[in-house]
């Protein structure tokens, strides 16, 4: 992997929303990385995006967002920008073999069982049209609480708090605190984070909160491009006891 050039020109091309790409906005500010927030706006006919869709110069081989530029190379698919962005800041090389496969690990699990579940979860009576929200939703939150004791459990094993002060704000820090706060939006205080003191901890304490808090302030957005996202929660925490 090549060094990082002193002010490489970075471009994030994604939805107005925070979905996939927010943890790599989080990233570049904390770092200190200019970049450019390019958003593509959301609407109901999502007619922007339908403008560029099929241009694979903007939305990579595989016509979907987010896409990173770096200097020359074209990342698409967030996996291959989180892989990328910890490699190029020097990150991997400043962990150790053990330390870079709990990141991989953590990223890999962050992304499937919880930014994944959670979108599912949000477009659910959209993507599958008749879907059962009363049944849906407690399953839902059944395995995402279920993960979150398992995730508090091996970022203990692991020291990740420990440790923390030790190394610069990773990717998968990032990814982490970004997933802990959308669950707060979705499910209120249906979901209590309390419940799980690490990750409780980690939201709290995160040193570089302030920057991702000061994003959230300057640039509100939802969390995914689903129409109607506020009303779709609503109905979500609908289902759950009322606090
Ligand atoms: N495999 C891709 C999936 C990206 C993806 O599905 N992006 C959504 C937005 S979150 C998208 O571009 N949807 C528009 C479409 O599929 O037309 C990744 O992991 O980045």
């Amino acid at each position: 992997m090549r060094r990082m050039r002193a002010t490489p020109k970075v471009r994030l091309r994604y939805f107005d929303a925070r979905g996939r790409a927010q943890f790599v906005r989080y990233f570049l500010l904390a770092r200190g990385i200019a970049f450019e927030d390019e958003r593509v706006p959301l609407s109901a006919d999502f007619s922007a995006w339908l403008a560029i869709r099929e241009d694979r110069a903007k939305t990579g081989p595989f016509h979907k967002l987010p896409v990173l530029y770096w200097d020359d190379s074209e990342l698409p698919e967030t996996l291959v920008i989180a892989d990328f962005l910890h490699r190029i800041s020097g990150d991997h090389d400043r962990l150790s073999t053990s330390e870079n496969l709990r990141h991989a690990m953590l990223v890999s699990s962050l992304y499937v069982d919880l930014m994944l579940a959670i979108g599912t979860l949000i477009w659910a009576d959209v993507a599958t049209p008749g879907a059962d929200l009363a049944a849906v939703v407690p399953r839902t939150v059944e395995r995402l609480e279920r993960h979150l004791g398992y995730l508090d459990a091996a970022l203990i094993e692991w020291r990740w708090l420990e440790d923390a002060p030790s190394r610069p704000l990773v990717i998968g820090d990032c990814m982490l605190w970004e997933e802990l706060d959308v669950l707060q939006v979705v499910f209120d205080k249906r979901l209590a984070l309390a419940r799980y003191p690490t990750l409780a901890q980690f939201h709290r304490d995160c040193q570089a909160r302030p920057v991702f808090e000061a994003l959230l302030k300057k640039h509100p957005c939802p969390i995914t491009g689903r129409p109607a996202e506020a009303q779709a929660l609503a109905a979500i925490r609908r289902v759950l006891a009322p606090q």
